[in-house]
């Protein structure tokens, strides 16, 4: 019997050797802040086909793109936006409740774009804390038509869904902590004949900016927080209680940047919770025990650039600051998209009711902020 004894110990250390290839990058623990988390900007292969002549300058080198990828999916596929709107640009001019900080005047352009995607359920940033979430979903009603649209919020973060939003007891719970640490949660209650027993649940998050000591440390404690709320969710007790295998998405606006670490991203993937004395053990968020997946939107699905931001005359290179994480132990990928107008076919942009502008901040060439991101989801029966 002894020799089958090197024969298991080489299986389970091939095992091992597997599984650790399949986790996420572990935060580097020494300082190089120069590694990217995420491809930023990959330039398009040689040999790739110029873009054809349009009105204006593209913005990318790629070849403009027919739109396949913003086609409608199949019933009994969830359809996902997240959008950080740049503060309240898509409320009118002069609304009361507009922030200080409000620079662009956009809802033309948003109804367009939702229009177009026709998402299912939405996680916004930037909107006013003050603002009732009800004037968001009157907007999405408005915008798309059939049955009112719900939301709820929290500081910033607003989901925004077609179905109901269940915020009771769903909410994360981190009263009476920082303001900052507030994230929007809910189970959304999906029609059962179309998407069987299950709902989804999704927190909405925005995390905070820049790239100081303190700022860096608040993502930190963001992220510890979500896992945290993540890992009370999946077991019996506490505050919140969800039933087993219910689909969890994590997206918004993560503030990762290719010039610091990202630790609170591998939080996030992982579950390695850093302050532990604080918010509890690690804990994978999946179902499986296993880390959380990242969607990895190209830009119009052409899988040659992934960032979600960028700014004219930056000295920032363009990043994919914002993500769409999901548990893909319960839910399979099937489209996802960054959507970039400026970089439509004038036939596509005609076919959705675009135009070339609508993700451009205003209608200054290549002034861009945030563009957003878009995920198909079927559920794992
Ligand atoms: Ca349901
Ligand atoms: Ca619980
Ligand atoms: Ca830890
Ligand atoms: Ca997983």
């Amino acid at each position: 019997m002894n020799h089958f004894l090197p024969k298991s110990f080489l299986f389970v250390l091939l095992l091992v050797l597997a599984l650790a290839a399949c986790q996420p990058v572990p935060p580097s623990s020494t300082a190089e802040p120069t590694v990217p988390v995420f491809p930023t900007d990959t330039p398009a292969p040689t040999g790739t086909p110029a873009p054809t002549a349009t009105r204006r300058p593209s913005a990318t080198p790629v070849p403009l793109s027919e739109g396949e990828f913003l086609a409608a999916p199949d019933a009994g596929v969830l359809r996902v936006m997240s959008y950080n709107i740049n503060w309240d640009s898509i409320f009118p001019e002069g609304d009361r409740e507009n922030h200080e900080f409000r620079i662009a005047d956009r809802q033309d352009e948003f109804i367009r774009l939702v229009a177009a995607i026709q998402p299912d359920v939405l996680c916004l940033q930037e909107v006013n804390s003050r603002r009732d979430t009800r004037q968001v979903a009157d907007l999405l009603t408005a915008a798309l038509g059939g049955t009112p649209w719900n939301a709820t919020g929290a500081r910033d973060n607003v989901i925004l869904s077609r179905y109901p939003v269940l915020s009771d007891g769903y909410a994360l719970g981190v009263v009476p902590l920082p303001l900052d640490l507030l994230q929007a949660a809910a189970l959304v209650d999906l029609p059962d004949a179309e998407f069987g027993s299950r709902d989804v649940y999704l927190v909405c998050s925005h995390f905070k900016s820049s790239g100081g000591a303190d700022d860096i440390a608040l993502r930190q404690r963001q992220a510890d927080v979500i896992i945290h709320e993540l890992a009370d969710a999946r077991t019996p007790g506490d505050s919140i209680d969800l039933p087993d295998l219910t689909p969890l998405l994590v997206l918004g606006d993560f503030n990762i940047y290719d010039t610091d670490p990202a630790a609170h991203f591998d939080t996030l993937l992982s579950g390695d919770i850093a302050d532990e004395n604080r918010y509890g053990s690690d804990s994978p968020p999946d179902w499986d025990g296993t880390a959380l997946a990242d969607a990895m939107p190209s830009l119009n699905a052409q899988g040659l650039k992934f960032y979600t931001w960028r700014e004219f005359n930056s000295s920032f290179r363009p990043g994919a600051l914002d993500r769409i994480l999901y548990s893909d132990s319960v839910l399979t990928l099937l489209n996802t998209f960054v959507l970039d107008t400026t970089g439509l076919s004038p036939q596509a942009l005609a076919q959705y009711g675009l135009l070339a502008e609508d993700v451009l901040l205003d209608d200054m060439p290549n002034n861009y902020d945030h563009l957003p991101l878009i995920a198909d989801f079927q559920i794992i029966p």
